[in-house]
């Protein structure tokens, strides 16, 4: 069973999105989850987790023994360990097909200004940003995480669906879909995709995923 192990502040907020829908009935099934209250690991009468920053400036980081003391008491398999931080390489699905197929993860979820930089090296953990913005702490990011692995572990969606044919899987977007009514407010539905001829079909979704990419990622394309 893949196995999810999750370090927070905040464990109500999980399984959150990946309780529902198709992830939520698989869960216990084909996946599991179990959170770990990083509290439990402060220090002292207030088990404070963080103290002010090395070097002066706003706000407070997360104290790099009590992460570890953290980490350490998840079962240490082979499971990649993440850390969700803005300060690193924007996710991509390549990745996500990765750590899907694997074991499962543990995911640290950092809160304030972040977590003192000598946990990463001192317990391997791999830093992972859901893109170029930022949030106030590191769960809306591990939720992300979650269920873009969780839909790809087999029996997690249905077959007619089978991740396969979608935006990234291709390094192209992905091509529009439509369904009745046939004309919607002077919108018609492209008289191809009502031909019944599967090779036009498949050719015209084959022209618009390419021209949606162009237009809108073209970055993508310099990739390919
Ligand atoms: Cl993983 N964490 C935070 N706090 N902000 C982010 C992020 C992660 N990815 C993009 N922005």
């Amino acid at each position: 069973m893949w196995r999810a192990d999750v370090i927070t502040l905040y464990p109500e907020m999980f399984p959150g999105s990946s309780g529902h829908s198709l992830a939520g009935k698989a869960k216990d099934k084909l996946w599991s989850l179990n959170t770990v209250q990083l509290r439990n690991f402060g220090s002292g009468k207030h088990r404070a987790v963080d103290d002010t920053p090395a070097g002066g400036g706003p706000g407070m980081v997360i104290r790099a023994d009590v992460a570890a003391a953290a980490l350490d008491s998840i079962p240490n398999d082979n499971r990649p360990r993440l850390i969700m931080t803005p300060r690193a390489k924007p996710l991509q699905q390549s990745q996500i097909r990765t750590w899907s197929a694997g074991e499962g993860l543990v995911i640290f979820c950092p809160r304030f200004e972040g977590i003192d930089e000598r946990i990463i090296a001192a317990r391997g953990l791999i830093p992972v940003s859901i893109g170029d913005y930022v949030l106030s702490g590191g769960e809306t990011a591990a939720l992300v995480v979650l269920e873009a692995c969780l839909r790809l572990i087999p029996g997690v969606m249905g077959k007619e669906a089978s991740g396969t044919d979608e935006s990234f899987e291709n390094g192209l977007l992905e091509y529009a879909q439509f369904t009745r009514p046939a004309d919607f407010e002077g919108q018609p539905i492209p008289d191809v995709l009502q031909s019944g001829n599967h090779a036009e079909i498949a050719r015209w979704r084959q022209a618009d995923a390419l021209e949606t990419t162009k237009r809108l990622r073209p970055d993508l394309l310099e990739k390919a």
